[in-house]
C-alpha cells in the first residue's frame, strides 16, 4: 500500500474544496468485527459531516484550500477557531483510522517495525496491551495512538478531535474510541472492541509505512 501519513492532505482536497476521501476497502470488509452498518454511519454520516462542516466554515476564507495539516496546526489551541480545528482534525483522524484498519490486519508487524516495538515495549503483545489500556482509559471521546517521537515509539491518547500532529509527534496508527465507532457492534463494551480490533484488524503494514 502506497498510502501513508504524508499524502492524506492531497487525498482530502480537490481545488479549494475538501472531499470525502474513499475508504480503502468495501464497507463490509471489516466484518464480523466492524459491521457494514457501523461503517456506513461512521464513514457516510460522521466523517462526511466533518467534511461538509469544514467546507461551510472555510468558504471564502484565506484558509480554504490549505492542507488539513496546515489548518490543524494554525488553529490548534485557539478558542475562536475551535470549530475549524475540530472538523479539520476529525477529517484527518478518520482518514488515518480507516487506514489503520485492514481486512488482513492483526498478526505480526513487519520486521523493521517489530524491532522498534520490542525496543520500546519489550514485545508486540505488551505494545498491544499498552495501546488497549490507552484506548480503554481515554475518558469520553477520543483516540489511542502508536506514535514515533524521534527514533522511539510511544503510546498516546487524545480527547475529542485532538491529534498528535500538533505535538510534533508522528502518528503510526490509531484506534477511534468515540462511541460511534463501536456502539452498534459492541454497545458499551469498549475493551472488547479495542482488543478485537488489535487482534484482527490493526494494520501493522500501514504503521510500518509511516515510520520516518
Ligand atoms: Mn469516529
Amino acid at each position: 500500500m502506497s498510502t501513508n501519513v504524508d499524502n492524506f492532505s492531497k487525498a482530502a482536497l480537490s481545488g479549494n474544496t475538501y472531499v470525502l476521501a474513499p475508504l480503502p476497502y468495501a464497507d463490509n470488509a471489516l466484518e464480523p468485527v466492524i459491521s457494514a452498518n457501523t461503517l456506513s454511519f461512521h464513514y457516510g454520516k460522521h466523517h462526511k459531516a466533518y467534511v461538509d462542516n469544514l467546507n461551510k466554515l472555510l468558504a471564502d476564507t484565506p484558509l480554504a484550500g490549505q492542507s488539513l495539516e496546515q489548518i490543524i496546526k494554525v488553529t490548534a489551541g485557539q478558542a475562536d477557531k475551535a470549530g475549524i480545528f475540530n472538523n479539520a482534525a476529525q477529517i484527518w483522524n478518520h482518514m488515518f483510522y480507516w487506514h489503520s484498519l485492514s481486512p488482513k490486519g492483526g498478526g505480526e508487524p513487519p520486521v523493521a517495525l517489530k524491532q522498534k516495538i520490542e525496543a520500546a515495549f519489550g514485545s508486540v503483545d505488551n505494545c498491544k496491551k499498552e495501546l488497549a489500556n490507552a484506548a480503554v482509559t481515554q475518558f469520553g471521546s477520543g483516540w489511542a495512538w502508536l506514535v514515533q517521537e524521534g527514533d522511539k515509539l510511544a503510546i498516546a491518547k487524545t480527547s475529542n478531535a485532538e491529534t498528535p500532529i500538533t505535538r510534533n509527534s508522528r502518528p503510526l496508527l490509531t484506534i477511534d474510541v468515540w462511541e460511534h465507532a463501536y456502539y452498534i457492534d459492541f454497545q458499551n463494551r469498549r475493551p472488547d472492541y479495542v482488543n478485537t480490533v488489535l487482534d484482527k484488524l490493526i494494520n501493522w503494514e500501514f504503521a510500518a509505512a509511516n515510520l520516518s
